[in-house]
């Protein structure tokens, strides 16, 4: 009996370690995660559905759970008075932390695939953060591409731009981190889709300065009143330092530019070609002025 109870010690240490150890990288993870920009915690909360603070609150719960099990049943085998005694409280042991991880699995997985996918979100430290907003198709990931050495991924389709992208530029000893973001679409919060959602998170959390690219050419794919509504909710959430700036000059008529005047209700001098590189250097003068 007493080699079955050393064997059984054993076996309830080994699926106590197993089952920590997958809890607990998780809770390393999460408190790394912590450390970084409130930025990756809101696109954490997209992934999960819930803030990284409370899922290291579970995460923190099951531990303690997890240890409280291991203690009691390992006190109840040592006391056991006969080897069926012993091998029911293993069987029981087990049971109640494999089924104690099996609970939570879900949120588990979501939560350690988050963070791989935040892990390969590029990093946006700098002095200031532009970011660059608009709907589907505008022309954003062609500006990043002339503003910066980063080669987003270009398409003539809607939601091209998934998550974030960033580059970097230098003028006048700033360094500028450049976000280019996915298209937003002119729908309720409640209705956007998770890729514009990330775009959302970026300018909470990260702008300093937006840049809002509208496309009023033959090429574009929504109308000035669709345009007009994004630019409102944009402003509402980055405030006044933002510059709404035309795109795709090349292709656009004076006409269309009168007409683009009118229903934003403003002067619009900042018109550029993306594609051309033409107009680029109004943007650069208006990221570093104060
Ligand atoms: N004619 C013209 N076409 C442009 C210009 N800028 C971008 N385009 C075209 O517009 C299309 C969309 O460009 P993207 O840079 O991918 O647009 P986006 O805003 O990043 O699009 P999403 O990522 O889907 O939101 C591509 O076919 C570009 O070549 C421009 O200045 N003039
Ligand atoms: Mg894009």
């Amino acid at each position: 009996m007493v080699r079955r109870r050393a064997i059984a010690l054993a076996r309830l240490n080994t699926v106590y370690n197993v089952v920590r150890g997958e809890v607990e990288s998780l809770a390393r993870a999460l408190r790394l995660l912590g450390e970084l920009h409130v930025f990756y915690h809101e696109l954490y909360s997209i992934e999960v559905g819930e803030k990284p603070e409370e899922t290291l609150r579970l995460v923190y719960s099951m531990l303690g759970t997890m240890n409280r099990l291991y203690r009691e049943y390992r006190a109840m085998i040592a006391g056991a008075g006969s080897i069926a005694e012993i091998n029911y409280y293993l069987r029981e042991a087990s049971g109640r932390l494999l089924s104690l991880l099996r609970r939570k699995r879900r949120v588990i997985e979501k939560a350690a695939a988050a963070i791989k996918a935040i892990s390969r979100t590029p990093d946006v430290s700098g002095d200031i953060h532009v970011i660059i907003a608009g709907m589907p198709q505008v022309g954003k990931s062609t500006l990043l591409s002339r503003l910066s050495k980063a080669r987003p991924e270009i398409a003539p389709y809607p939601f091209t731009t998934k998550s974030i992208i960033v580059g970097h530029m230098v003028y006048w000893d700033k360094r500028i981190v450049l976000i280019d973001t996915p298209g937003i679409l002119d729908r309720p919060l409640d209705e956007k889709n998770k890729i514009e959602l990330r775009a959302a998170a970026a300018l909470r959390s990260l702008a300093d300065k937006t840049v809002f690219l509208i496309d009023v050419s033959k090429f574009s794919y929504y109308n000035l009143t669709e345009q007009v509504n994004v630019y409102r909710w944009v402003k509402s959430i980055v405030g006044e330092n933002i510059l709404l700036c035309i795109n795709k000059i090349d292709a656009t008529s004076p006409d269309m530019i009168k007409n683009a005047e009118q229903a934003f209700d403003q002067s619009i001098p900042c018109r550029i070609s993306a594609l051309q590189g033409k107009g680029i250097e109004y943007i650069k003068k208006w990221i570093v002025q104060e």
